[in-house]
């Protein structure tokens, strides 16, 4: 029965009025017990972690939800300007550890759960990763809202909540397998569904033309099949400073009236399985961390993200605003993370022409002031292209868009370069060949303002080689944002004991000023200091091995020099090189070639895409030769191989405080930035490098004399590639020989013939773009030095501490306030 009495209550009361939430430990043990009681219904009998994890997550989201509202109500007042960050991937690892350090709840909450009886790191290891990435790209969205939140700039994160993240890994006889990851099985306690942002995204159909009230030509786009998308908010809190941001997740849904049409024409079933067809658009992440090869599904998904994204900004810019766009350049910035959201600038043109109304030239004057495009990766084989015919049968409205921008582009390109009819081929939105394709990058370039690589070297690259033309015509355009990592998930999160002892030498302010650290750079000079880094350190290594020790079954030797390699599995990034020298070590093992040995643990994890046959056969490789080695009695604890499976954030946050080598050797030239190499040097491991990517910054930072340089650098590796000869390098090396024709062989694969052999070809390949052999015997020779220095433990504390010291550059604050400086221009807004 409703009660009558309260019918006429007051109207406007503020339902959300409430007292502050306590921060103390008896106020989290409170909350706590009516969480775990009342809202999820578990007594004392309950012994699964799950829920007291829920529980205490259900605690600390109340926290977060009271200051994310002062924000949103902060940023209100403001009426700011405000970027967005557009990107289908953000792999954001776990949330629980990471919010309590930033609320400042860590001590209370230690507390709390140890007047409760409770394992607070069992709890914590009950939480699943959410794995919505691949790898370096998701990452680095995940570290820049964090630093955005910590920076107090008004940025949101725009992506997609697919059901299943990252697969999970298994290997079994030595090979990937890979399981779903259903990672939102249990709920997920740190989300919001906000139904009331919800929008409609159009799919076929076709368009058509006609008049409008008055009298104007305008275009239509109709008999789609339309699909909702719905709002799921994630808090993203700065460090302790108040501010709380959002990360705004988009899931598919299907549209009420669709269901209903097929239901009235009478069949039931088609209905629910169209259902399934719009839903399935954020079923699933695509696992492929290079372009696979235009899949309908997965431009739906770009599209989704795009224009939910879109509609939600104007949505906001509107009910302020009225149809007025004449601000809206000035007020609204969108970061698109490399191509894969860059239908956006489409989509944009449509919403501003079609359903706002406003001329062409205004609408492209306002998209290529709002969007900025980084790119990624030089790699030709992962640029995106779709196919004309496929965009034209699913986005028809945008085909036309994309026409008609390359249409004006092309007649810019023309008046700058007149009769230069290749230069009009080559830089075409449209790809002509025996099927026309449309190149997002240069869609992307076409409709930004401002165009960035992610290391000095990528960015170099970009302008003098990939994006040339354009660089060319637009030199003002292209600019450097070299990556960054978030130290407060990479160094105070993950190594608090070495975090503790860099605040008690130089105070805490490098938490949010990185630079302050190489204020340590002094202390490598004092032997005590030295002494406790050292033991530190070698704590870290214990946990590491205990880590492993539980998953593995497999006792790793402490003292060993613990050699790393995590990161995606790619040629590229020459895992191969690694196991090469893995093999060479174990030969001089067997030859007794042991003089000054370094006991050495090799530890390499990362996933290869599910479609990837070399990925997977070097996974492979990897696997073998560990089991050859590790259980030969000659090699002992001299040398051990050891493929760490389900590589992903959380193991990271356990495997790079414990690293002492740091091996980042792809071929110079083709890792644009690499980020794992930032999370090892803060944590004071050494780095075995090439010039790539922001290694070479790193090494500029920290100095040669505390980095192991070495392979061909960008050029020699370019000139190579005329008269590269593989076969003779081995030949002419007795060790790489010997090594090869152990490969070749079969020790190996005794029982598995042949499965080696295109992992042989291709290393003999005078085509091999990766040139492995060429950096063999270079890579050699630097690892003997990296085993001289670790013989001199003194010296290797030393440069351990320098290389932490000199990694201030590398936070990913120092490239936010970047892009804020020389791109987004917001200002930082106190809650
Ligand atoms: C594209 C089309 C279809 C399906 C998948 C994709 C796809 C997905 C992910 C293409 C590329 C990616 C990811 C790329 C990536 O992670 N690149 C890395 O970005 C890091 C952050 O800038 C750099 O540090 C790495 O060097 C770079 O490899």
């Amino acid at each position: 029965m409703p009660n009558r009495h309260f019918k006429h209550s007051k109207p406007k009361c503020d339902l959300t009025q409430l007292p502050s939430l306590g921060m103390g430990a008896d106020d989290l043990i409170m909350d706590f017990k009516r969480n775990y009681s009342h809202r999820l219904g578990r007594d004392e009998y309950c012994r699964s972690p799950h829920y007291a994890y829920e529980a205490l997550s259900l605690t600390i989201t109340d926290r977060l939800i009271e200051r994310w509202k002062k924000s949103f109500s902060a940023y209100k007042a403001q009426d700011c300007k405000r970027a967005y960050y557009l990107s289908m991937e953000f792999l954001m690892g776990r949330t629980l550890s990471n919010a309590m350090l930033n609320l400042g709840l860590d001590d209370a909450v230690k507390k709390a759960m140890y007047d409760l009886g409770l394992d607070l790191e069992e709890l914590q290891e009950s939480e699943p990763d959410a794995g919505l990435g691949n790898g370096g790209l998701g990452r680095l969205a995940a570290c820049f809202i964090d630093s955005c939140a910590t920076l107090q700039l008004p940025v949101t994160g725009y992506g997609l909540r697919y059901e299943y993240g990252m697969f999970s890994q298994a290997i079994s006889k030595g090979e990937q397998i890979e399981n779903p990851d259903h990672w939102l099985r249990n709920g997920n306690v740190w989300e919001i569904e906000r139904a009331e942002r919800t929008y409609r995204i159009k799919f076929g159909g076709h368009t058509e033309r006609h008049r409008d009230d008055n009298g104007k030509e305008k275009t239509r786009w109709v008999e789609t099949h339309d699909v909702l998308a719905i709002a799921y908010d994630t808090p993203v809190p700065g460090y302790q400073n108040g501010t709380v941001n959002t990360l705004r997740l988009w899931k598919a849904s299907a549209t009420e009236e669709f269901d209903l049409q097929e239901f009235n024409a009478g069949d039931y079933a088609e209905s629910v399985a169209a259902k399934n067809t719009a839903e399935n658009i954020t079923m699933v992440l695509y696992p492929n961390d290079a372009n696979e090869n235009g899949k309908a599904l997965r431009l739906r998904q770009q599209y989704l993200l795009a224009s939910a994204s879109l509609q939600d900004v104007i949505a906001l810019w509107v009910a302020t605003r009225g149809n007025d766009f004449s601000e809206f350049a000035a007020k609204n910035c969108f970061q698109l993370n490399d191509t894969h959201p860059s239908i956006a600038v489409a989509e944009l043109m449509r919403l501003l022409v079609d359903k706002h109304n406003l001329p062409w030239d205004e609408a492209w004057q306002i998209t290529r002031q709002t969007m900025a495009y980084t790119n990624h990766t030089l790699l030709p084989e992962a640029l995106e292209r779709w196919s004309v015919n496929l965009f034209k049968q699913l986005l028809p409205r945008l085909m036309e868009i994309i026409f008609e921008i390359n249409a004006r582009f092309l007649a810019e390109v023309s008046a700058h370069w007149p009769g230069d009819s290749a230069r009009l081929r080559r830089m075409s939105l449209i790809e002509e060949g025996h099927e026309q394709m449309v190149r997002m990058a240069y869609l992307a370039i076409v409709g930004s303002f401002s165009v960035n690589g992610v290391a000095a070297l990528h960015s170099k690259l970009l302008q003098q080689g990939l994006f040339r033309d354009f660089y060319e015509l637009w030199p003002t355009k292209f600019n450097n944002k070299t990556n960054g990592v978030t130290p407060r998930r990479w160094l105070a999160n993950c190594n608090p004991d070495l975090a503790a002892l860099i605040t008690e030498a130089i105070g805490d302010d490098w938490v949010t000023d990185l630079s302050q650290l190489h204020k340590l750079a002094p202390f490598a000079d004092d032997k005590k200091f030295r002494k406790r880094w050292r033991e530190v350190r070698q704590r870290a290594k214990q946990r590491l091995v205990d880590y492993k020790k539980q998953e593995l079954l497999m006792d790793l030797n402490v003292n060993a020099l613990f050699d790393v390699q995590v990161k995606r599995i790619h040629e590229y990034k020459r895992q191969l090189l690694n196991v090469l020298h893995v093999i060479y070590l174990y030969q001089r093992i067997k030859q007794g070639d042991t003089q000054n040995w370094v006991d050495r643990c090799v530890l390499i994890g990362g996933k290869a895409a599910p479609g990837y046959y070399m990925a997977k056969k070097i996974i492979k490789l990897i696997n073998n030769v560990a089991n050859v080695i590790n259980h030969d009695p000659d090699v002992g604890n001299k040398l051990k191989l050891v493929f760490m499976p389900n590589y992903r954030v959380s193991a990271m946050e356990k495997i790079c405080p414990g690293a002492d080598l740091s091996e980042q050797i792809s071929t110079a030239g083709k890792e644009a930035s690499g980020t794992g190499n930032m999370k090892f040097m803060m944590n004071g491991a050494l780095t075995i490098g090439t010039l790539d990517g922001a290694n070479i910054e790193i090494r500029e930072e920290v100095g040669d004399e505390n980095f192991f340089l070495f392979g061909l650098t960008e050029d020699q590796v370019e000139s190579l590639h005329q008269h590269y000869d593989p076969v003779a390098i081995i030949n002419q090396d007795e060790e790489l020989k010997a090594v090869i024709a152990l490969l070749e062989c079969g020790h190996f694969n005794q029982f598995e013939p042949g499965i080696f052999d295109p992992i042989i070809a291709s290393l003999k390949n005078p085509q091999d773009p990766w040139m492995t052999i060429a950096d063999f015997r270079s890579f050699v020779e630097a690892q003997k030095r990296v085993e001289m220095a670790y013989q001199d433990q003194e010296r290797w504390t030393r440069m351990s501490i320098l290389n932490t010291a000199a990694s201030g550059k590398f936070s990913a604050d120092r490239t936010i306030n970047e892009y804020n400086d020389e791109i987004w221009k917001l200002p930082k807004v106190k809650v």
